[in-house]
């Protein structure tokens, strides 16, 4: 087989490539190690930022989203037992974000590319990548029993944090950057009426809650648990009560519980792997870096990855100019860097650290406090949670 492009992993950096690519006349492949229902019953994202709403609509992929998707120009902060407003809108100038399930759109994305009628090949397994530093850079994977080659031009990998083709690097010719932090997030879909119109992040001296939502009828809700915690331990009461001991009395009282459809402990970790591009190899989204979801950056990072690639191959094969792929992994890392810092930075406010001590819940209450009185205190937040546009440092 070839193709211009071999993209390995249909997550939605991979979707989102494969829709750019063919949207400018480049063809490209993609292979996935799971079956599309696999993919889709991974419960991940749950906000979009503008940035990312733009490029959605570009390819045309955007009629569910602006149909089911919720816009939301607030969230509440919780801490000391109060809510404060965080007014998105009025502190940016009028950004918003969009609460759409990335389930969704990874759903709207595989609609689109089956519609078009490209080549996804699922349940690929044992993918290699060879050459991708030589003249000739080809994949290699399994299907149905039979190995199989495609020869390309590039390779973008989209194949997240345990891919194969970040680990296919050599040692020498790359460089991690990794913090993990002492505690993960016990998540749970319900279908059951979100807590409040708006997001709530609460800093509680019990741990971080987060309750989010998918719909007016469907809800994620987030605990900060021990690293050692195991999933099965949490029985469905044991969730809601410890989640309604972290919330707010009003809160506590609206809060409708409801049987788990899916629950799950994350780890968290902050992760830069530098450069994102080796020879005709990509990275790209989780495959190049990982931010803890406190700041909602994940897939937002991940959709900005992919239209800087697509802008790059699209020159590199239509107009035969390399400007564009030797500038890509310097062009996303400035931008991951800002999103790692805001994540990094909003994760160590919000939750509990096993060595802060007594005092150190008072301080982020002290930081918290200064940041909802302080306008400009507000406005940092604000600015970097909507996402801080393509330009910004230019
Ligand atoms: P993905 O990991 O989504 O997709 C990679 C794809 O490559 C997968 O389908 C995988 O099966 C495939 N693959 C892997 N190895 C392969 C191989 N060898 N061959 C072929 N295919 C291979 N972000 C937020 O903004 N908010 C959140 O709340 C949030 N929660 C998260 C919870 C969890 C448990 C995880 C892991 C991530 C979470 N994220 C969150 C981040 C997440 O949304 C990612 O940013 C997003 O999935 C990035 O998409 P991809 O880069 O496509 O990577
Ligand atoms: C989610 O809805 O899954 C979600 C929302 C905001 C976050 C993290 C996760 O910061």
């Amino acid at each position: 087989m070839r193709s211009q492009v071999v993209i390995v992993g249909a997550g939605p950096s991979g979707l989102l490539l494969g829709q750019l690519l063919y949207r400018a006349g480049v063809d490209a492949i993609i292979l996935e190690r799971q079956s599309p229902e696999y993919v889709l019953g991974r419960i991940r994202a749950g906000v979009l930022e503008q940035v990312t709403l733009n490029i959605l609509s570009e390819i045309g992929v955007d009629e569910r989203l602006h149909k089911e998707g919720l816009v939301h120009t607030g969230f509440d902060l919780l801490f000391k037992g109060k809510r404060h407003r965080i007014d998105l809108a009025g502190l940016t100038g009028g950004q918003k974000v969009m609460v759409y399930g990335q389930t969704e759109v990874t759903r709207d994305l595989m609609a689109a590319r089956q519609a078009a009628g490209l080549k996804t090949i699922y349940e690929a397994t044992d993918v290699e990548i060879h050459d991708f530093d030589g003249k000739h850079p080809s994949v290699r994977f399994s299907k149905d029993g039979q190995r199989h080659t495609i020869t390309c031009d590039f390779i973008a990998g989209c194949d997240g944090f345990h891919g194969v083709c970040r680990a296919s690097v050599p040692k020498r010719s790359i460089k991690e950057y990794e913090k993990i932090y002492p505690f993960g997030w016990l998540g749970v879909l319900s279908d059951t009426p979100p807590v409040h119109e708006e997001l709530i992040y609460v800093n509680s001296s019990r741990g971080f809650a987060l309750c989010s939502q998918r719909s007016h009828t469907r809800s994620r809700y987030y605990l900060q648990v021990p690293l050692t915690d195991q999933v099965e331990k949490w029985s469905d009461t044991a969730f809601w009560s410890e989640l309604r001991l972290r919330l707010d009395p009003a809160a506590s009282e609206q809060l409708v519980s409801g049987p788990s459809i899916e629950k799950s402990i994350a780890p968290l970790r902050s992760f830069v792997a530098e450069p994102m591009r080796f020879g005709s190899l990509f990275l790209a989204g989780d495959a190049a870096h990982i931010v803890p979801p406190t700041g909602a950056k994940g897939l937002n990072l991940a959709a900005t990855d992919v239209k800087y690639l697509s802008d790059a191959l699209i020159e590199a094969c239509i107009e035969k100019s390399q400007a564009g792929i030797d500038h890509y992994s310097s062009r996303c890392l400035a931008r991951v860097w800002r999103a790692e810092r805001f994540s990094w930075w909003f994760t160590s406010l919000m939750h509990s650290f096993p060595d802060q001590g007594e005092i150190g819940q008072k301080l982020q209450e002290a930081e918290l406090e200064y940041l909802t009185i302080s306008p400009s205190g507000s406005r940092t937040i604000a600015e970097n949670y909507v996402g801080l546009p393509l330009n910004f440092g230019d």
